[in-house]
């Protein structure tokens, strides 16, 4: 049983994200046996009446148009940040200074600047005990961290070529509308930093291997789009300020190559982030539109029998699954959500350093830096650091 110990939750914004993460800290204490018990307590978001109508649906006690209520509320344990890119270094970094733990959404930020600002901050904040992470969800599916420990364990040998891609199609009808995700000075980048970041961080983390050098190229293959709320004619669009799509090729580490493609343009791909990597003894291959679910090849396989396994990563022996439901009764996109809060929770009842920490996050950020710098340079190779 969860004890009746309370950490107390500020959550600023309330979008897509802030549903997700809402739903993470409701949930966690229920399945998960957690040393702190995650308490709503605060809902932040600009517009009073419709933060109000959030905080009702998703059970947050109180809410607050500003933001620096949660920084300097004395009964505020945790600020978690759901914000757009623009404003995460501002909030995070005066949270940490509070005193407060953060959460703070991917990507860290919008600039490797201000993500640089964010982890000198958590590192001076962890200097007092206070705890800071990086929301790279992903991380936290059953299968994907099954896929770390596989390559940990030395299943599919050493690890020479990674292929990711994150594609997405919500952009393909050139009058889809305009929104604060295509506008550089709310988001930072497009899909390099919206997906990209994703696939950045999970190809780090399944494999063990860090990108050093990248070669890429961006593109808005569709330049202006209808303000919302307008049919589209040509006099009421504005223009794309973002990436809709970025492909990069990474040199990691210890020699092994890498491959990525990030794309809001991906005709008929809903949310495939997918991830294969190649070993010399196997190799993997996850999709997160078939999320519950890992390949597995194995080389030392007599040869008649070789070629990917299905494997189904439901049983009780498979990471976070116990606490859920029997095998084969499947996971979904909100699960990685209420693991991330499980882990932050007992990372700070531990006094331990969760992870992705904001080192983590600055690193995953430097990439997409070099990434963008690449892309300037007509794609000539450029060192992250
Ligand atoms: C939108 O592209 C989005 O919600 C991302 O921002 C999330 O990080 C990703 O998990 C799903 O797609």
């Amino acid at each position: 049983m969860t004890t009746e110990k309370p950490l107390r939750i500020a959550m600023v914004g309330h979008g897509c994200m802030g549903a997700a993460h809402s739903q993470g800290w409701r949930v966690a204490p229920r399945f998960f046996d957690l040393p702190l018990r995650p308490e709503m307590a605060l809902l932040v978001g600009r517009d009073a009446s419709r933060t109000e109508a959030s905080a009702q649906q998703w059970g947050w006690a109180e809410v607050s148009t500003d933001w620096r209520e949660a920084v300097t509320r004395e009964d505020i344990d945790v600020v978690d940040i759901v914000t757009p890119g623009a404003s995460h270094a501002e909030i995070a970094v005066a949270a940490l200074e509070a005193g407060k733990h953060v959460l703070c959404e991917k990507p860290l930020a919008n600039t490797v600047e201000e993500a640089r600002a964010m982890a000198d901050a958590a590192e001076r904040a962890a200097g007092r005990g206070v705890r800071a992470m990086t929301g790279f969800t992903y991380r936290r599916l059953p299968a994907t961290t099954h896929a770390r420990n596989l390559v940990a364990d030395g299943a599919i040998g050493t690890v020479r070529q990674v292929r990711a891609r994150y594609l997405q199609d919500w952009l393909v009808d050139a009058d889809a509308p305009m929104s604060w995700r295509l506008q550089q000075e709310h988001a930072g980048s497009g899909a390099l930093g919206d997906l990209g970041a994703h696939i950045v961080d999970l190809a780090q983390y399944v494999t063990g291997h860090h990108l050093t050098e990248v070669s890429g190229t961006l593109q808005t293959l569709v330049p202006t789009r209808p303000l919302p709320g307008n049919d589209g004619g040509a006099a009421e669009r504005a223009s794309v300020t973002v990436d809709d799509a970025a492909l990069f090729t990474g040199r990691f580490d210890d020699g092994v190559l890498g491959t990525f493609e990030a794309s809001r343009m991906a005709t008929g791909s809903k949310n495939a982030l997918q991830l294969e990597i190649s070993g010399s003894l196997g190799a993997l291959r996850f999709d997160l539109e078939n999320l519950n679910y890992l390949d597995f090849y194995d080389t030392a396989a007599a040869p008649d029998r070789q070629g990917f396994t299905r494997i189904m990563v439901t049983e009780p022996e498979h990471p976070y699954v116990s606490a859920w439901w029997p095998a084969g009764h499947s996971l979904g996109y909100e699960h990685g959500f209420v693991h991330q809060a499980k882990d932050l929770v007992e990372a700070i009842a531990a006094g331990t350093q969760p992870a992705p920490s904001f080192a983590d996050g600055l690193q995953v950020q430097e990439v997409l830096g070099a990434v963008s710098r690449s892309a300037d340079k007509a794609g000539s190779w450029t060192p992250v650091r």
